[in-house]
């Protein structure tokens, strides 16, 4: 069994236990705002190469943990290694989004769509986790995660980025038998691709259903919750003699807070446009919280970002249950100065909230 954690704030707020303070990670933490990631993504040609080679996943994972004092690590991955491992063909442009050369248009190209197997196709990613963990030794958690079987879905058949999903929400619409069949699909792939991270030391899971707020309520809880719900009744919530916390976000879904609540996962990510206090009270300490500051703050001077920070402390109140993050990905133009203030002010304005 893997030595303690040193720190484990995030698993205890993870599962709404008492902690001395909130603890912070960020998403995208590892990313383009820092100058040494993008000094390793020169040295290793692409994107797709940091994901694909493990020492190299490893390295810019730990980058933002060497500069500030997170209480978590985020497996640098992407959503769509499921995807590039069903044989789609997946690149990324620098400076655009992803592009998928042949996306999933039909029936029959879901019926085509292999599962794939962690062990194998997605190895990279299980001997990253592997690795990571081992550099730990045990100083934060670790986090992994996947995209919502709806969001992966979105790039598949979209074939990248979309403003307007006119190609998936046809399906949705005139085709959702087909909608249905890659949706479950997606399930079998993520399912087994979770748990494999968690088996190889991922000690938190994530699921990230960024285009779930382009759905109408009654869409969403069809074509997007009840597949995460599927997903997470299928992952092993114990691993090493203690629960792995399993976080779901859907980016605009505010007002389904309390559907997600009952969705079986520990805690809930809230994105901006939903106080904590509000969230709070919709899910009635069913879940844990993570969020919400906008990462737009990070743009203002130091004294601002401190203040903003004070205020999201301040929505979501006293007591355990939250986990300090962005609404959304740290962008890639902020001074990474300015996310360092954003953390120094939750140490330093959070402990007053757990006693
Ligand atoms: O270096 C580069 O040019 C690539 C930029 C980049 C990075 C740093 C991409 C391409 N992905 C990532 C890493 C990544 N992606 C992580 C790393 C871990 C960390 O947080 O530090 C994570 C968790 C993701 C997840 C991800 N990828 C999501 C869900 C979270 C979110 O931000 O909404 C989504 C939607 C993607 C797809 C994707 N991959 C990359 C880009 C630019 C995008 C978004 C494209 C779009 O807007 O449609």
């Amino acid at each position: 069994m893997a030595a303690p954690l040193a720190n484990d704030r995030l698993l205890r707020a993870l599962l709404r236990q008492p902690v001395d303070r909130t603890p912070v990670w960020i998403m995208r933490q590892a990313g383009r705002y820092l100058p040494e990631y993008r000094a390793s993504r020169a040295r290793a040609g692409s994107f797709l190469a940091l994901c694909t080679t493990p020492e190299l996943a490893c390295e810019v994972t730990l980058q933002p943990l060497a500069r500030f004092p997170l209480d978590a690590a985020i497996l640098f991955s992407d959503i769509l290694t499921i995807p590039h491992a069903m044989g789609v063909g997946l690149s990324f442009e620098t400076g655009e989004g992803p592009r998928i050369a042949r996306p999933v248009q039909s029936a029959a190209d879901v019926a085509a769509l292999p599962v794939p197997d962690p062990g194998r196709e997605l190895r990279y990613v299980v001997d990253a986790v592997g690795l990571i963990r081992r550099e730990l030794a045990g100083r934060v958690p670790l986090i992994g995660f996947a995209g919502s079987p709806w969001t992966v879905a979105t790039y598949l058949v979209e074939g990248g980025s979309s403003r307007d999903f006119t190609r998936i929400k046809r399906l949705l619409y005139a085709e959702p038998a087909t909608l249905h069949a890659l949706l479950d699909k997606l399930v079998q792939a993520t399912t087994l691709y979770l748990n494999a991270q968690s088996a190889a030391g991922a000690q938190a899971l994530m699921l990230f259903d960024t285009w779930g707020g382009a759905l109408t309520p009654a869409a969403y809880r069809e074509f997007s919750l009840a597949y995460m719900q599927r997903i997470v009744a299928g992952l092993v919530r114990e691993r090493e003699g203690a629960r792995v916390p399993v976080i779901l976000f859907t980016k605009g879904g505010g007002a389904w807070l309390e559907a997600m609540a009952g969705s079986g996962a520990d805690a809930l990510g809230v994105d901006w446009t939903t106080d904590l206090a509000t969230a709070r009270q919709l899910t009635g300490g069913r879940v844990a919280l993570q969020g919400n500051l906008d990462p737009g703050v990070l743009r203002a001077q130091p004294a601002v970002i401190r203040a903003e920070v004070l205020r999201v402390l301040q929505s979501y109140g006293r007591g355990p249950g939250h986990v300090f993050n962005l609404g959304h990905g740290i962008q890639p133009d902020i001074d990474p100065e300015h996310l360092g203030a954003l953390i120094a002010a939750v140490q330093e304005l959070s402990p007053v909230f757990h006693r």
